[in-house]
Formats: structure tokens, sequence, C-alpha cells
């Protein structure tokens, strides 16, 4: 059953692909999703999740570039949610971007509400994801956009075209993992298992059935849209035997380079092609943990899906082979692979003076408290995160878009700090009396127009780790990434600012930084937004506001749980 589901949703995929050439005008494509609690079974247990349409993962949309969306959400489940399109620019579109409280209100059970959006400029592989407390656990599906028919990719279309989605799966319902972690102040729960569209694969018990199948033929070249859909855990993913090529991340192409293994943090995608040129077999794809923070508890166990060659014969016995994937703690292999990153048919020049430059210390941090109860982080503290030392409060009436639109004063301050408020040897030995952040719903403003530099600092606070960030309603350009402290004399001089990686999700190496640009040119939309860590009380948003009259930029940026800037200008 579950087998088959999974080809007629690639075929599906293939044939949208294939038809939708025909048609010459952009399209509006209609989706009706129902939130809804589903009963599924995975690890021997049969659990309810909230699911979209009963499907896990969710429908995947399929449109081209320049096509229009209109998706009806119907909330069926018990839980208030919204719905994220991830990495969707949403040029003059912010209502419809998603977070929670951020761009709207939450849909409530029973409630209904459409997403009307535009695709703009952007080919490649998106996903969708609830943006509401962590139900995104379980609520998420792949956004697919086709090239506009007449024009085709920068490499030679790929015969079999499939999502590949990785996840997190908890034993426990996931809002209870939340809820504990939140009244513990602890880290939460890790994960039981990760899975390959849905499934854990048949590492794990009672998962063989419905591990997920590639069918492919001897020569087939195939086209991975890898998604990394996992709640907090940054993943290496390779496929046994299998060469990668990686020709595109977040929905922009890339130089095309070749690697045995790809690292994707969470919020990002990564389309690899794979040519099926080994013997006739069966091979895994396989994905586990890159786990940069030191003695962290972190799920350690490994999914897999299988790559089936399709034979005439039918001796099937073999098992699978399995591949070798780095060590959790392989940076070496992250930087590798990241390096190589250089994009290609950028629409925008990467901005080479800059009006607004920013620096963001982003980590973690411990709130101190009374032993008892609700103080269960280490040495009698509370887990939390933080942007420039302000760990971000999420409104719970109005959404900070609405109050800046009705000009609702009392919601959000605008006196977000634009670099870190004390200077700090940030990846050394920092004093603990450092540790606890500020809290408040601060926002930073940006002028309309302006050109943006980032630079996005990890910090030792707790421990380093790398972080992914993430931007709502923009691409930005990476000009450079390092270990150590950003030293703007040294580092500077190194930025690449002819090929820079174009991402709307990057992960901050480990005790390092990364330096992002990009151009104020979408009133509205914008927030810097960590996705959350598990040490992070809430969840990562971001996203952005309009400017009224089109005349002002909000950028909102936030850190999840905790820390959260964000900008905004008149
Ligand atoms: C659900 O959302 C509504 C607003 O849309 C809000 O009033 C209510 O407090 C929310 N409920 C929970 C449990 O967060
Ligand atoms: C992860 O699991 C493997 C066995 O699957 C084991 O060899 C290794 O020590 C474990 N690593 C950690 C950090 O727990
Ligand atoms: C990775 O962790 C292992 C212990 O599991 C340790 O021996 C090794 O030195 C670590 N490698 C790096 C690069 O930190
Ligand atoms: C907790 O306290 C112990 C003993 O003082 C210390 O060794 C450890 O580093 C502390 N941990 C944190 C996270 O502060
Ligand atoms: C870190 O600094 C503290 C004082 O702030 C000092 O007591 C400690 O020994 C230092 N640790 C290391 C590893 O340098
Ligand atoms: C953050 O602010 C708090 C006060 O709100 C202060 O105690 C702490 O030292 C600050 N930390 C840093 C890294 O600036
Ligand atoms: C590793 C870990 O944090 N385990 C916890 C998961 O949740 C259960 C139930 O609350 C706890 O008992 C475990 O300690
Ligand atoms: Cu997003």
């Amino acid at each position: 059953m579950r087998a088959k589901f999974c080809c007629m949703r690639l075929l599906f995929i293939f044939l949208l692909g294939t038809l939708s050439v025909v048609t010459s005008f952009p399209e509006t494509h209609y989706h009706d999703f129902v939130v809804q609690e589903t009963p599924v079974n995975r690890l021997c247990k049969t659990r309810n999740i909230i699911t979209v349409n009963g499907q896990f993962p969710g429908p995947t949309i399929a449109a081209r570039n320049g096509d229009s969306l209109a998706i009806r959400v119907t909330n069926r489940a018990r839980y208030n949610i919204t719905l994220h399109w991830h990495g969707i620019r949403q040029m003059r579109t912010p209502w419809a971007d998603g977070p929670e409280y951020v761009t709207q209100c939450p849909i409530k059970p029973g409630g209904t509400y459409t997403y009307r959006f535009k695709i703009e400029n952007q080919e490649g592989t998106l996903w969708w994801h609830a943006h509401s407390r962590w139900l995104r656990a379980t609520v998420y599906g792949a956004l697919i956009i086709f090239p506009k028919s007449g024009s085709s990719y920068p490499f030679s279309a790929p015969k079999i075209d499939v999502p590949i989605i990785l996840g997190e799966w908890w034993d426990r319902n996931i809002v209870d993992v939340m809820r504990q972690a939140l009244f513990t102040g602890a880290a939460p729960n890790v994960s039981d298992a990760y899975t390959i569209n849905g499934q854990p694969g048949d590492l794990y018990k009672c998962s063989n059935q419905g591990t997920t199948k590639i069918s492919v033929k001897s020569g087939d070249t195939v086209l991975l849209r890898v998604i990394n859909a996992a709640l907090n855990q940054e993943l290496f993913f390779t496929v046994a035997n299998h060469a990668l090529t990686v020709v595109g991340a977040d929905a922009a192409y890339n130089k095309p380079f070749t690697t045995n293994v790809i690292m994707v943090g969470p919020g990002q995608t990564t389309n690899v092609l794979l040519k099926a040129d080994q013997p006739q077999g069966l091979y895994y794809m396989a994905a586990r943990a890159y786990e940069s923070a030191q003695n962290a508890a972190f799920d350690n166990t490994t999914t897999t899906a299988i790559l089936e060659y399709k034979t005439t014969t039918t001796s099937r016995s073999s098992r699978p082979i399995l591949p070798q994937l780095p060590a959790f703690n392989d940076t070496a292999s992250v930087t590798a692979f990241s390096s190589q990153l250089r994009s290609i048919r950028t629409l925008t020049k990467v901005p080479t003076r800059v009006n607004e430059n920013l620096f963001f210390t982003v980590g973690l941090g411990l709130i101190n408290c009374n032993p008892g109860p609700r103080c269960q982080g280490p040495n009698n503290t509370r887990f939390t995160a933080s942007m420039n030392n302000v760990s971000f409060v999420l409104p719970r009436t109005i959404s900070l878009l609405q109050a800046y639109y009705q000009n609702i004063p009392g919601i959000y301050t605008t006196d977000f700090p634009p670099s870190p408020p004390l200077k700090f040897d940030y990846t050394g030995n920092v004093s603990r009396a450092l540790w606890q952040p500020g809290s408040g719903t601060k926002l930073y403003k940006l002028e309309f127009g302006s050109s943006v530099q980032i630079v996005l600092q990890d910090t030792a606070i707790v421990t380093t780790e790398d972080h992914p960030i993430h931007l709502h309603g923009y691409h930005f350009f990476v000009v450079g990434q390092g270990f150590g402290n950003f030293n703007p004399t040294t580092d500077t001089a190194k930025f690449n600012l002819v090929d820079p990686p174009v991402r709307n999700t990057i992960n901050v190496p480990v005790g390092g930084w990364a330096v992002i640009r990009f151009v104020a040119d979408n009133p509205g939309t914008c927030l810097v937004g960590p996705l959350p860590h598990r040490f992070t009380s809430h969840l990562g948003f971001s996203h952005g506001v309009r400017g009224r009259k089109w005349k002002r930029a909000v950028a909102v940026s936030g850190a999840a749980a905790a820390g959260f800037a964000a900008m905004l200008r008149d």
C-alpha cells in the first residue's frame, strides 16, 4: 500500500512536470488542505498525529515559476495552526507567509484561512510546514517549482524526479514533548527515529514494510530533491556507491559539483542528480545526525530508503548495500561540502556596498531560576537562546504585522541592537556572568532598498554549536563563512562577491560565523530567524512586515525560541 502510494506520488509529479509543458501561461493552482488528526503506525505503535488531508508527509505542491497558489486551509484538529511556505519570497504578500503571531493569528480549530501568493523568479525545491508551536514535526510537504514553460534547467532534464523529505519522529505526542520542555526548562526529548518520506526505514523495528523505495532503470538520471524537514537536527545524507551531483539549494541553482555526502540543515533543501550507473541491485540511501554541540544528547539512529534497479531477474534475496556516513561530529566534511557551493543564474548582483552593517551573535543561554520542577536545566537554570543577548518573546494577542500596520502600540519595540551590546571573546571562554540574556519583542527597522549585511556569529555560551538561520521573504548571498570570531579586516577581504551561494537558510558553522548580504526590496516580509534548536523553548520564525505605501520595508529577524531579533525601518 505504502509503496504504491509512493509510486503514485512520483508519477503525479512527473506528469505534472511533463503535462504542463503544453500550457504556456502562468496558472493558479488551487489546493484544499484539511488539517486533521490521523492514526499512523510507526516503530510498532499506532499514534494519532496531525496531518494535512490524512497524508504523511503532506501533499506535494507542484507549480511553475510565475504561477500562483491559492491554498485553503481548514483546521479540523484540536490545536491552533498556521502554515508557512518556506523560502517563498512573498513579494507584496506578507500576510501569506504564515508564522504564528508574526504575520497572522493562528487558525483556530474549526477555522479556515486561504493563503494566496505568486511564485516570482524562483525555481527548484522549497517546502511548506506548520509554523505554530512544534506541529511542523508532522505537518510538512514538498513545494516544487519547475522552470517556466519554454525555459529549462541548467542541466539535462532528469528521467526521474522525486522528493526525499527527511524528518524526525517521536513516539510521544510532539505537543506533549514541547510542553514538557517548556515546563521544565530542560532540553526536550530527542527524537526516536529519523524518516525519509515519512518512513524510518528497515534499520528500525517494525519498519521493513513501509520503507521508501525509489525504482530506477540502469542509465536513468534521477533528481533527488532532498529537504530537511527535521525539527532540530542537521543531517548527513548519502546513497551507497553512487556519486551525487549538487545542482541546487534552497530553490537557487549552483555550479554543479560532485560529492559522496551532503549535509542539510533544518529548513534547507539540496537538489542532487544521481546517475543509475551501478550494477543492478539494491542500494540504501541513508541519513543520520550531524551534531556539533559537545556532550549534547542526540538521536544517534540512521534512516534509510532503498534505491532499487528494476530488473528482469527475480532473485531478490540480497540485502541493500549500506553506505558509509561521516561521524556525527565530522565538521570537516560539512565544511568541505558547503564551501563548494557557487551560484549561477542569479537575477541580482551581490551588493558590493553596504548601507546597513549588522552583527548578530547567535547562541544559547541559561536563565537562573529557583530550584524546583520548572528549573530543570543545568545547575538550576532554564535553557533559552538569544540573538545579541535578546531572547525573543512572541506576542500573544495579535501579530507583529497587524500591530505594525494598525499602529498598535505596546506589542513590540524597535530597539533591537544592531551589534552586541557587549563585545567579548564570542567563541572563547565566556564568563558565566554573561550567559543569561534579557528578553523582549524587539525589532530593527531597515530602509527600503538598503543593502544589508549581517554577520551571524556563534557564541560559546553553554556550548558552541552550528545554528540554522533562516530569513523569511528573502534569498540572501552567503559571502563568507569561517571559524572563530569574525574579523572585519581580514575576513572581509576574503568575501566572495562574484558567485556566492544563494540561500534562504544558512547553517552558521559551529564556533564560527557566516556573513549574508541582501537588498531590502520586499516591503513587509523578512525576518532573520534561527530555526529552533534543541535548547530553544519556542519555535523559530521570522517573517516580515510590509511597509505602508511601499515606502518602508519591515524586516523582522527572529531567533528561535528565544533569540529573535528584528529589523524594520521607516
Ligand atoms: C488560538 O488562537 C486564538 C486566536 O486566533 C487565541 O485567542 C487562542 O488563545 C489560541 N489558543 C491557544 C491554546 O493558543
Ligand atoms: C552512535 O551509534 C553507533 C552505533 O550505531 C555507536 O557506535 C556510536 O558510538 C554512537 N555514538 C554516539 C555518540 O552515541
Ligand atoms: C568525535 O567524537 C569522538 C567520540 O565519539 C572523538 O573521539 C573525536 O575526537 C571527535 N572528533 C572531533 C573532530 O571532534
Ligand atoms: C554546573 O556546575 C558544575 C559544578 O560546579 C560545573 O562543573 C558545570 O560546568 C556546570 N554546568 C553548567 C552548564 O553551568
Ligand atoms: C575560563 O574563565 C574562568 C574565569 O572567567 C576561569 O576560572 C577558567 O579557568 C577559564 N577556563 C579555561 C578553560 O580557560
Ligand atoms: C545580557 O544581558 C544581561 C542583563 O539583561 C546581562 O546580565 C548579561 O551579562 C548580558 N550578556 C551579554 C553576553 O551581553
Ligand atoms: C533523554 C530524555 O530526555 N528522556 C526523557 C524523555 O521523556 C521522558 C518522559 O517524560 C523522560 O522520563 C525521559 O527522561
Ligand atoms: Cu521560511
